[in-house]
Order: structure tokens, then sequence, then C-alpha cells
């Protein structure tokens, strides 16, 4: 019979590469397990319990909040509000820092979550994920501050995603190789499946919405035309996968090899910045990525480098294997002057702007 490790196990035996630890970190990874496999327990009997569907509030984004995207949200702060782990959490779901309640003590790590991504997925029974992220408290006091969230994503202590799928899974790093565990449901444990994961060197899918082709600057057409052999060399054709689900499309690409894009385009005023958040999506999935071979970028350079300026930024993003996230960048630095003009200061820290002074009109194309 094969060694059979469990998620306890394996985070408790990685604590040897910490000389000192004192155990902390390694609970508050227990601590997420837990909230995953309750929030997989509610993944999966949704439609049963009546959670999905829409509530009435707006997120920071104003996008709909569905249900299961509030739960997840609570579960993941109620499960770490007391432990006396972190001084800090920051939600995709929430505007500002969440603090750690006055009554409980607070540690020196600040957790910062996207609770359910892709939750546009939930009614129609597609795969959605929890992004996580553990950075260190860098700041004196005891409560966290916005100084411990904003920091560039080398300087992560770990971090991970949940996929709830055909199987619900955990995959984290904590900078020694990326791990990945499938929940056995009737033993409500997480079972190593996938020990020591590295993106494969043959690729095989890209990522990414072709229906937003029109509103694509030149370089990033041309890369997809690449990847399609119908650009450049014209090499065999990789696979199109889009789920429209983060995790779930990273997950693929990660085992089987491939890129996952969602560039800057042209659909609004600050379209240059693209549609995921840097704080709350693309940092964790980048350092995953790195540790597991690959490489993410925002078609300029290396995403672990850049130090967020606010906790809901948005960030172009490029992620999978190395060769074909370097090619990404090689097409944006050739052929996307424009794009790069309007998205380099942004990226150096100035406030975006909108083009003429005027709000970009919503349906302009490039050429
Ligand atoms: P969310 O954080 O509101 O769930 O949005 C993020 C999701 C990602 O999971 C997914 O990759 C992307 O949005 C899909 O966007 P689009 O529908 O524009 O392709
Ligand atoms: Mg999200």
């Amino acid at each position: 019979m094969n060694k059979i490790v469990t998620i306890e196990r394996h985070i408790f035996e990685q604590q040897k590469h910490y000389p000192g630890a004192t155990g902390t970190f390694t609970s508050l990874l227990y601590d997420l397990a837990l909230a995953a496999k309750l929030i997989s327990r509610e993944t999966n009997r949704a439609g049963l319990a009546n959670l999905i569907g829409a509530t009435e509030g707006e997120n920071v984004y104003g996008e709909r909040q569905q249900k299961l995207d509030m739960f997840a949200d609570e579960i993941i702060f109620k499960m770490n509000d007391h432990t006396g782990r972190l001084c800090a959490m920051a939600s995709e779901e929430h505007d500002d820092i969440l603090s750690i309640p006055p009554h409980y003590d607070t540690g020196k790590y600040v957790l910062l979550y996207d609770p359910l991504d892709g939750s546009s997925n939930i009614d129609v029974n597609v795969s959605i994920g929890t992004i996580w992220a553990i950075f260190r408290k860098v700041t004196s006091g005891a409560q966290g501050t916005m100084d411990d969230m904003l920091q560039p994503g080398h300087q992560l202590a770990a971090a991970g995603y949940i996929i709830y799928g055909s199987s619900t899974m955990m995959v984290y790093s904590t900078g020694h190789g990326v791990h990945g565990f499938t929940l056995d449901t009737s033993v409500g444990e997480f079972l190593l499946s996938h020990p020591d994961i590295r993106i494969p060197d043959q690729h095989k899918y890209y990522s990414v919405n072709h229906s937003y082709e029109k509103y694509w600057y030149s370089g990033v057409r041309r890369y997809v035309k690449w990847l399609q052999g119908l650009y450049g060399e014209g090499g065999k054709p990789l696979g199109n996968r889009y789920i429209g689900s983060l995790v779930a499309d990273f997950h693929r690409n990660l085992l089987q090899g491939g890129v996952y894009l969602y560039p800057g385009d042209t659909r609004d005023e600050n379209g240059y910045q693209g549609k995921l958040r840097l704080t709350f999506e693309a940092q964790a999935l980048a350092y995953i990525c790195r540790q597991a071979g690959g490489y993410a970028s925002d078609g300029v350079g290396d995403i672990l480098d850049l130090k967020p300026h606010n906790l809901h930024q948005r960030v172009p993003l490029f992620l999978g294997n190395r060769d074909l996230v370097l090619k990404a960048e090689k097409f944006i630095r050739e052929n996307d002057k424009e794009w790069l003009n309007q998205y380099i200061p942004f990226r150096n820290g100035e406030a975006p702007k909108q083009k003429n002074g005027k709000k970009k009109k919503k349906e302009k194309a490039t050429s």
C-alpha cells in the first residue's frame, strides 16, 4: 500500500524547511484546508440547499454577489479571525482591510483571498475556485495595515488555490514546490494526490476569451494567431480551452502545459489594466506557477516584481509555460507601443488617466 499523506501531515513535514518555525504558519494552513472543506460541502449541495443565485448586494466592483460567494467569504474570515495567527485579512469582496476583532489576539501574517472566483459559473455547475495568499507582517503594531497587504508577490510566504470541480482539490506552495491534494469525501481528508507538480515542457492549451478579440491590441492579436499556428513560424496549433473560471483554467494548464491570458484591452477607460486583480488573483497564481517551473507576466515583466498600489488593482495577466509567456512579452514589446505608453506609467504607480481626458467609447475596437 502506498504511503497515505494527509494535508495535515504534509504541511507539518514542510515545517522542516523553516528552522525555528513555531507552528503558527502550519496551523494557518490547516485552518485554510478546513475552510476549504466547508466551502466544498456547501458548493456540492448548493442546488439542494437553495444557496445558489445572486443576493441583493453588490461587491466593490459593482458585480452582483452570489450567495455562495458570501458564504465562502464569511467562512474564511471566521475560521481565521480568532486564532491569533493573523493581524489582518483582505477579501476581493470587500473595499477595505478586514481587521481582527479587538477582543482577539493578533499574529504575524496577513491573508488575502478571493473567496469564490468565477462565481458567474456557480448557477451552471461549472468549476469554481478559492485563491489565497499569505504575507508576513512587515509593519510594527498589533493590527495589520495596507503596507502589509501591498507587498510584491516574491515576498509571499505561501499561496494556494482550491478548485471545486469533479473533485475538490487544494494546491499550495510555501516556496518548496507545488503540491496538490484531493478531498476524499468519504473520510473528509485532503490526501496528497499530486506531489511536486511541474508544468510540462510540452504545452497543450491556450486559454483566452476569444470574444474580446475586437478589443485586443495588435500584439496580443498576433500572439494568439501565433498560438494557433497562423502567424510567424506557423507551428502546430495549441488547443483552445476557456472555462471562464480562472482557477479551473489555470489548474488545467498547470497540469497539461499551456498559457492563460487576460490582457489589457480597449473596453473601458482603464482598459489597459485588464480585469483580474493583482492582489487577490494574479499574485498567488503567479507564485504557484513560478514554483512549478512556469512564469507569469503582465505583458511587460514578472508579476511577482509588481508592488500593488492599491488593494483592488487590476492587472493584465499572462500565465503558464515560461517560453509561451516570454513570447507574449515579445509580441507586445514589438507591436503594442500604444498600450505600453498607457500602461507603463500606471505600472510605475501613476493614477490611471482617461484617454483624451474623456470616458472612452465602450465599443472601440482596434484594427
Ligand atoms: P470574478 O472574480 O468576478 O469571479 O471574475 C474573475 C473571473 C475569472 O475567474 C475568469 O478567468 C474571468 O473572470 C472571466 O472573465 P470573462 O468572462 O470576461 O472572460
Ligand atoms: Mg475573482
